[in-house]
């Protein structure tokens, strides 16, 4: 999936375990102006019997630009042809021409399912924001087709205000998870959650899996502002395993503000169900070593693999500068994942890659993990899939995958 500047979004395929891509073809837009598609995200249902994906409709609204509509569109060819985008999220236009947005979609499926019910379940979760009348109001709004993604439920807010960077996933059973950050101040944030036991029809109260965490990425990568976009390499990455313990790995910056090249560490914690504001483990740093560069933007998947005492292997990716030469000008990809526990990060991207934008949110890690992102299928080796926007010059931006097999 690509984002293009001011143009439809893109997808590719490959058939051949990522030796090959296909030509790019374009996601189906609302609309016929030009303000084109942004933020896609891609997942397989768990019996790869569809891929969907979400975007935003940046063309909704006419000449305003406005960004109103979160689209989902899917393919049961593998890609090759997208069907008429639904409409799972939406924010009502104001009246009086003040500006409303949708920004950070996401969508998930059941990774380990339990039944053919789960199977069905499509979720779909974003934040919108509201400015009308000079007052902002975010929200976190989410949906769920319980068909594969023919239809959705109708959207329902999950909070108000103070929600950041939205996630949500399928769990064992009914279980649904979403999370998102929540700060109140410059020097802490936290991961809040709420779970849903009947496929997201309705959620339990909001608590907190991540308290009062120092500090928030700051807004654009230190310690010269100008290089690129930082804060949002902060969202939580959740996975929930074939045991129902759910995963999450996050960022956060060691050290507060931006005017050292320390950005960012890459943290994990864990619960077993129910999950509540009391059943989470202290957060673990994943990333080895004293660098002080930033890493952030983690990912995190999961995989059946029976040689596993825990019956699945864990892994977390994440954009890394440690190798650059001044500040944070390069980046990699690397991992750590679990075999009897987490271990020597493993450097995935072959060499470094600049991290100077072409544009503002060029250079970001938009989806890493295995392509297999509905992990329910063994694997016969140990590889990871990655996959991750660069801009790596000599070579021109774009999108680059890897697939290594794990020591
Ligand atoms: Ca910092
Ligand atoms: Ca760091
Ligand atoms: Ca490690």
């Amino acid at each position: 999936m690509l984002d293009s500047l001011d143009g439809p979004c893109l997808a590719t395929r490959s058939e051949d375990g990522g030796q090959t891509w296909a030509d790019a073809v374009t996601l189906p837009q609302g609309n016929s102006n030009t303000f084109g598609c942004d933020a896609p995200v891609v997942r397989w249902s768990p019996d790869s019997s569809r891929v969907y994906a979400a975007y935003i409709d940046g063309s909704h609204e006419g000449d305003r630009g406005s960004r109103d509509r979160i689209l989902v569109s899917s393919s049961a060819d593998n890609g090759k042809t997208w069907s008429d985008p639904l409409v799972p999220i939406l924010v009502t236009p104001a009246d009086n021409g003040d500006e409303t947005d949708v920004s950070y979609p996401w969508i998930d499926v059941h990774t380990f399912p339990s039944n053919s019910a789960a199977n069905s379940k499509v979720y779909v979760i974003a934040q919108t924001f509201d400015r009308r009348n000079s007052l902002t109001t975010s929200h976190t709004v989410f949906a769920v087709s319980n068909n594969h993604g023919a239809s959705f439920r109708p959207q329902q807010e999950l909070t108000v205000n103070h929600g950041f960077l939205p996630r949500v996933i399928g769990g064992k059973d009914q279980d649904v998870l979403a999370c998102w950050g929540d700060s109140d101040n410059p020097d802490t944030f936290d991961i809040r959650c709420r779970t849903s036991s009947n496929f997201g029809v309705s959620f339990g109260k909001e608590f907190t899996a991540v308290n009062n965490k120092s500090f928030p990425l700051p807004g654009f990568l230190g310690p010269n502002g100008t290089y690129h976009e930082w804060a949002d390499g902060m969202a939580p990455a959740l996975m929930i395993t074939n045991n129902g313990v759910a995963h999450i790995a996050f960022a956060a910056d060691p050290v507060k503000g931006s005017t050292t090249a320390e950005d960012g560490d890459i943290f994990y914690v864990r619960s077993r169900p129910p999950y509540s504001g009391t059943s989470w483990t202290a957060p673990r740093r994943l990333n080895d070593g004293t660098d002080h560069k930033a890493q952030g933007h983690p990912t995190i998947t999961a995989k059946r693999d029976p040689n596993s005492p825990t019956g699945h292997v864990l892994s977390v990716c994440w954009e890394d500068h440690r190798n650059s030469v001044v500040d944070n000008d390069l980046y990699d990809v690397y991992c750590d994942r679990t075999l009897t526990g987490w271990g020597p990060d493993i450097r995935i991207s072959d060499s470094s890659y600049g991290s100077i934008p072409i544009a503002g949110f060029e250079d970001r890690i938009a989806r890493i993990g295995p392509v297999d992102s509905s992990a329910s299928r063994v694997l016969s080796d140990r590889s990871i899939h990655v996959i991750w926007s660069g801009n790596f010059r000599p070579r021109n931006f774009g999108i680059h995958t890897e697939r290594t097999l794990l020591p």
